[in-house]
């Protein structure tokens, strides 16, 4: 299997996702330079990759050539070119408006189309040969999400020697839903190609675990599937957030001084309901307007004594389904503040807007109630990052049953978003529950992030990883 041969590159660790953990900017004089993505999984993967050459394969973000490969915080960044066509097709198309909606319950029916399809496998196949290409002997490669569910089989059948790890950052669906997918035997065969599959949650390992043994006849033990001579483990790892890094900064003078002037703009009212969300079907913004509005209606809140700030990130504004549900919440929010806004201002402080990490700091610290409501979601960052920035132990956290954050913010006022009787009577209780019970909830959640953050996920990931290596009998020999 390669021993001795050269095989591969340089890379002993090598991350690849669909995107770079950087961004192109433009500056004023009109040169463009890279600058790291915000957000802390970069943060959290660096001290894996930096150093003795460790690299990040993904795309730039945009269509056309790609830039040659660079260093940045200490990785080799190596950009996969994506043409306009393969933009949509393998990104807009396959990744997101089929796996996305497939994944997420079907919350919004997913598209299924042969060319997309084709684009998908065509794109996967460029970032395995590339990596492939660049990884070292015996590397360790960690691959990122629904994008490239088939990098594991194809990586690993042009380099046997590696140890490959998966993780899905989004829910993994049952059985009865999965296999709708027309190519839904080669998605599994692509995941079963890595050492480890990483989920969100166990009941996503056990989905998958459940898919190969049902639909391909394969031995599988509670964790773990036998395939080809080899143990693919299936095991949860709850991603979570840098707390200590968010803590801080809500924590800071200038944050803390704009969560005052924020309530002062907002006309100093008795409750601030926050939602942050990026504009997308799965999080449930409706829900939460439409629980607010009855509330409103019922005369068991008021504005703008009450408000709901919502800030909805714009995100994949091609996409049908994105331009749909964008039109319904603003109408939403409209019809709202029509009915029940004044002079004084709005009942809804609606942001089509992407706002600086200090500015949503300031918000979680400003915010009495944070609604949280998806139909679905892998985990729920906004939720965790809540909790992390109220070191005051001020505020109560609504949190939807079908987040995976909610197996861990037990303290959370718990709502099923499809009941909208629930949710209205959960907000109530949030808004008014008294300040002793609430500081007592948001102290038990700060206790369990502050032991389960974003290092702690990924140290148990790759520390899995490397066991699972030592397990195996092809590649290393151990
Ligand atoms: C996927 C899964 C899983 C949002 N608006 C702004 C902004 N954000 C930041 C939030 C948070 C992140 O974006 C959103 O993370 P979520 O976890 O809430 O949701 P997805 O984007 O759907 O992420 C999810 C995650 O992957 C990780 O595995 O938890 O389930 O769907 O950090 O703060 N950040 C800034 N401005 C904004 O306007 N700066």
């Amino acid at each position: 299997d390669g021993t001795g041969d050269e095989v591969g590159g340089e890379s002993p660790v090598v991350v690849v996702a669909n995107r770079l953990p950087v961004d192109q900017v433009t500056d004023p004089d009109g040169s463009t330079r890279w600058q790291r993505s915000p957000g802390g999984l970069v943060t959290a993967l660096e001290p894996f990759v930096a150093g003795r050459g460790g690299a990040w394969v993904g795309w730039s973000g945009s269509a056309g050539e790609a830039p040659e490969p660079f260093e940045s915080g200490g990785m080799s960044l190596i950009p996969i070119p994506l043409t306009e066509e393969e933009v949509d097709r393998y990104y807009e198309g396959m990744s997101n408006a089929s796996l996305w909606p497939l994944y997420h319950d079907v919350v919004e029916k997913p598209e299924y189309h042969r060319n997309w399809w084709d684009t998908y496998v065509q794109v996967n196949k460029r970032f395995a040969e590339r990596t492939a290409e660049i990884a070292a002997e015996n590397a360790i490669v960690w691959v990122h999400d629904y994008q490239l569910q088939l990098v594991p089989a194809m990586l690993r059948q042009q380099r046997p020697d590696l140890t490959i790890g998966f993780f899905l950052h989004i829910p993994f669906p049952p059985y009865e839903l999965f296999t709708q997918l027309p190519w839904r035997s080669a998605i599994v065969e692509g995941l079963l190609g890595a050492d480890l599959v990483g989920f969100q949650r166990p009941s996503a390992a056990t989905n998958f675990v459940q898919l190969a043994r049902r639909l391909h006849d394969l031995p599988a033990r509670k964790n773990a599937v036998e395939y080809d001579g080899r143990t693919v483990t299936a095991k949860a790892f709850p991603i979570s957030i840098d707390v200590a890094a968010f803590d801080e900064l809500a924590r800071s003078r200038e944050v803390l001084a704009r969560a005052e002037e924020i309530r002062t703009e907002l006309g100093n009212p008795d409750k601030i309901i926050l939602g942050v969300d990026r504009l997308d079907y799965t999080k449930g913004i409706s829900v939460r307007l439409e629980a607010f509005e009855e509330l409103l209606e019922d005369g068991a809140v008021e504005a703008p004594g009450t408000v709901l700030v919502q800030v909805a990130t714009p995100s994949r504004e091609r996409v049908e389904h994105y331009v749909h549900m964008r039109e319904t919440i603003e109408q939403q929010v409209g019809h709202i503040n029509g009915v029940f806004g004044s002079i004084a201002g709005p009942a809804v402080h609606y942001f089509n807007q992407s706002m600086p990490r200090e500015e949503l700091a300031a918000l979680y610290r400003a915010a009495d109630v944070m609604l949280v409501t998806p139909y679905r979601d892998g985990m729920n960052l906004v939720a965790k990052e809540y909790v992390a920035a109220r070191s005051d132990l001020g505020g109560t956290l609504v949190l939807s049953e079908f987040a995976g954050a909610a197996a861990e913010l037990k303290q959370a006022f718990l709502v099923n978003p499809h009941d909208i009787a629930g949710v209205k009577s959960q907000l109530l209780r949030a808004l008014r529950v008294d300040s002793r019970e609430a500081a007592s909830r948001m102290r038990a959640m700060r206790r369990h992030l502050a032991k389960n953050d974003l290092e702690h996920w990924a140290t148990s990931f790759f520390d899995a990883l490397k066991a699972q290596d030592s397990g195996q009998p092809s590649g290393r020999a151990a």
